[in-house]
């Protein structure tokens, strides 16, 4: 799950990079045929657009869990700081392709992928996410009315892994989410991160602190890393966090944003004896922002009402794009994680 693909697309020759990568992706994720021609034409669409709109886009694609049968799922985020689409709801129609002749269309993608959400600002730019499961899409089902996870993962230096990884577990009324950064970067930073991950699957139901105990053991045999949990229990509407390293967070609740604070340690290396559990409310329009050190420390939390009702993946790729720049180059990999109620379209 730690291999990403990152394709700028600055001429028309990329399109078919984004493509080929959409490819191989399904192919990691194990996806059959049909769904892997699927990625391939979302792919292509994206691309195109990319080149169409926005003078330097990139294609990002991550495996990530599908949220309905946990199987591994493709996901394409395309990220500009181009004009933005002018009108966004004649772009998504079925039909409406923005190359005239060539593309299937953003409509298209919509009702291909099992997920599809975008969002644009005038002078700001487009943010895309779709994501291709190994069935094929079933529309007209009600959005899940509980919160979920969605995010973007991105290595330093366009490297072929990341050492961040993330993953969320819902059992019950418990959701659970966690991001972790491998100590350093590279292949062994991605297999502490990605070890993280694949723990947390069976001790999800524990509280925080608990967690990060079991991983201090359960990473020993890795180089260790920064990891972080949430865990919001939608009964009580109650938020635990629970953090060692260098893990952001901040959760946004009735309107103002509080950042929510990781304590010093290396989970599998250094942990410390205990770790202090942040309590905090959580309501129907809480949003958690999750992140790793890639990011820069001061980024600014959104306030736009549109965004923060996106698809969470949505959200995370917005505040990546708009918290870099070219003078202020990320340091590390770096990996956004949002939980919230945004369904996206
Ligand atoms: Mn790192």
């Amino acid at each position: 799950m730690s291999r990403v693909w990152d394709v700028p697309v600055a001429d028309s020759t990329r399109v078919r990079d984004v493509r080929v990568a959409a490819e191989q992706a399904s192919v990691c994720a194990g996806l059959p045929p049909q769904r892997t021609a699927t990625a391939a034409l979302v792919a292509t669409e994206l691309a195109t657009n990319l080149l169409r709109h926005a003078d330097d886009g990139h294609v990002i694609i991550n495996l990530v869990e599908s949220a309905h049968d946990r199987r591994t799922a493709v996901q394409l985020l395309s990220l500009d700081h181009g004009p933005g689409i002018p009108d966004v709801a004649q772009a998504m129609r079925d039909g409406y392709s923005t190359a005239a002749t060539l593309g299937a269309g953003l409509g298209t993608c919509r009702r291909i992928a099992n997920a599809f959400d975008l969002h644009s600002a005038p002078g700001r730019g487009t943010v895309a996410v779709a994501r291709i499961d190994h069935d094929p899409a079933v529309r007209g089902s009600s959005p899940s009315p509980h919160p979920r996870a969605g995010g973007v993962n991105v290595p330093l230096g366009r490297a072929e892994h990341s050492g961040d990884a993330w993953g969320w577990v819902h059992t019950g009324d418990r959701l659970t989410l966690l991001l972790a950064d491998g100590l350093g970067h590279g292949p062994k930073a991605a297999e502490a991160s990605t070890t993280a991950v694949a723990e947390l699957r069976g001790v999800a139901d524990r509280p925080p602190a608990d967690i990060l105990r079991h991983l201090g053991r359960a990473l020993r045999r890795t180089r260790g890393a920064a990891v972080a949990v949430a865990q919001v229990d939608l009964g009580s509407g109650r938020l635990h966090f629970a953090g060692t390293g260098n893990i952001g967070a901040r959760l946004r609740t009735d309107g103002g944003w509080k950042p929510l604070l990781s304590h010093p340690g290396i989970v599998g290396a250094q942990a410390p004896a205990t770790v202090p559990v942040q309590r905090e409310a959580w309501r129907d329009d809480s949003l958690l922002v999750l992140h790793s050190d890639g990011m820069p420390t001061r980024w600014t939390p959104p306030d736009d009402a549109v965004l923060l009702r996106c698809d969470p993946a949505v959200v995370a790729a917005v505040l990546l794009r708009d918290a870099g720049s070219a003078a202020r180059p990320a340091g590390d990999d770096t990996c956004v994680v949002v939980l919230g109620r945004g369904t996206g379209s």
